[in-house]
């Protein structure tokens, strides 16, 4: 009897669990003032997302009354939200309707190279008027996004991207109010013509461009609503070309649980969250506060290197409306844990990048690995099963957020050990005159990797190269559409 009494107990507590997950504590329409469009799934297989997707310009209003000529995916900016479940296949059926080529590169996903986007290494450009399905498996959970690779910094700052959410619905965070946001910019006149991509010359690009519009889900300075001491849980992306975004939510504390590669090994409180460009928070924030009051989410001013922090104001984001709702007294969240193990590097192979700048001519400058731009002609080698520890220097006076392709990495410190919490990244932020590391094993998917900063005029400007793994023969071109296995 005792048995049966604390059987129905523990299944009693599952129930209030599972539905504290999944039941809205929010005002109705909380989010209305940020909700994605969502890409529709046209697959009745419950296991295949399958998706149309369009590159093209359409007209996009970000603010009352300013209306831009935007470069979008079907038609709004950000592009619409991707939603699958961890191992599902996922297939896009992606046409560009735009006056040049493109392609689509799926940031943060361990997918084939011949999905990777990157034309050349992975599939032919997609011309204006051509198509191209991307057709893989999503093997991890977390928040992912999607945007051209073919002159990224226009066409990134035109307004083509878009978020990927992988769901895991082993997950159990407890929180049933959730938002995907994605951060971004965007530069255009009074007439809504967007800023030439070229606008300011080489210093420009040695900074990086930053549109003066400041988007939250496209929009400048969105409302939602809250109901005080409800829980709400946030993954969010940069998905600016350039900007950075250090957050910081008014008498809020910030509860992150994941980051570009899913949930960390532990939760972390922290007074704001700092994301550069590609980089992905999963926080939980509880706001409490008296009705009818607003909090502001912000981005302070963050020193990125000359021109981050002079003449320049902390940015608003995002108003957040305290409700009427009676507050709600919520418990302790539930363990949130993941067993991540450090990446053994005893043997590793050493590998050597350094960021510099050089001048071209006498007023125009390019960015630099290891000496040369574009790592010219001399791409890294990597085995499948080789883990390597790269150490990326920074020999410059700008900050560089440092992607690597396909792979996620363990970031280390300067003693050599796993930063904790324990998490999977794939792109990290190497502050100025400083060093980063990390420790990645690659696994059998051969080709040719880039690796670039992700501030997208730096990598155009030289800051990108590839890292070869496997034979070299086996690098793709001119794929087409990949077989699904
Ligand atoms: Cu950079």
């Amino acid at each position: 009897m005792r048995l049966g009494a604390a059987c129905a107990a523990a299944i009693l507590l599952s129930l209030v669990h599972s539905s504290a997950a999944t039941t809205s504590l929010e005002p109705a329409g909380w989010d209305a003032g940020v909700k994605l469009p969502e890409a529709v799934d046209l697959n009745p297989d419950p296991h295949v997302v399958e998706i149309n997707l369009e590159a093209k310009l359409s007209q996009v209003e970000v603010a009352p009354g300013a209306r831009v000529e935007a470069w979008t995916y079907d038609g709004g900016i950000p592009g619409p939200l991707i939603r699958a479940r961890v191992g599902d296949r996922l297939v896009v059926h992606f046409t560009n309707r735009l006056p040049q080529p493109t392609t689509v590169h799926w940031h943060g996903l361990r997918i084939p190279i011949a999905m990777d986007g990157v034309p050349g290494a992975s599939q032919p450009e997609v011309p204006p008027g051509g198509t191209f399905t991307y057709d893989f498996t999503v093997p991890d959970a977390g928040l992912f996004w999607y945007h051209p690779h073919i002159m990224s910094a226009a066409q990134v700052g035109f307004g083509l991207y878009g978020a990927l959410l992988v769901e895991d619905p082993d997950e159990h965070v407890g929180v049933g109010d959730e938002l995907v946001l994605v951060l971004s910019d965007i530069g255009f006149d009074k007439k809504g013509v967007l800023d030439s991509p070229t606008s300011g010359g080489s210093t420009a690009m040695v900074f990086g461009r930053e549109g003066d519009y400041v988007l939250v889900n496209g929009r400048v300075r969105p409302r939602i609503a809250a109901r005080s001491g409800a829980r709400q849980r946030w993954r969010i992306v940069n998905a600016a070309r350039s900007r950075y975004f250090q957050l910081e939510l008014d008498d809020t504390s910030f509860t992150q649980i994941g980051g570009d590669g899913g949930l960390q090994e532990r939760p972390e409180q922290l007074e704001t969250v700092l994301l550069a460009p590609g980089e992905r928070v999963d926080a939980i924030v509880t706001p409490t506060a008296a009705a009818g009051r607003e909090l502001v989410l912000r981005a302070l001013l963050f020193d990125r290197g000359y021109g981050s922090v002079e003449y320049r104001q902390p940015e608003e984001l995002l108003t957040m409306a305290m409700s009427n709702d009676a507050p709600v007294l919520q418990g302790s969240l539930p363990k949130i844990h993941r067993t991540i193990e450090p990446l053994a590097i005893e043997g590793a192979t050493p590998v050597s990048v350094t960021l510099g700048l050089g001048q071209k001519s006498d007023r125009a400058y390019e960015y630099q690995i290891n000496g040369v731009p574009f790592l010219k002609d001399k791409p890294l080698h990597a085995a499948p099963g080789e883990t390597q520890v790269w150490t990326v220097v920074n020999d410059t006076k700008w900050s560089h957020p440092f992607h690597l392709h396909g792979f996620f990495f363990q970031v280390l410190d300067d003693r050599g050990h796993a930063v904790r919490p324990l998490a999977w990244k794939d792109t990290v932020n190497v502050p100025y005159g400083k060093t980063a590391r990390f420790a990645v094993r690659f696994d059998d998917r051969p080709g040719s990797w880039m690796f670039h900063c992700h501030i997208l005029d730096h990598a155009d400007g030289g800051l990108m190269g590839s890292v070869i793994v496997g034979d070299s023969t086996a690098t793709t071109h001119a794929h087409g559409v990949a077989k699904f296995p």
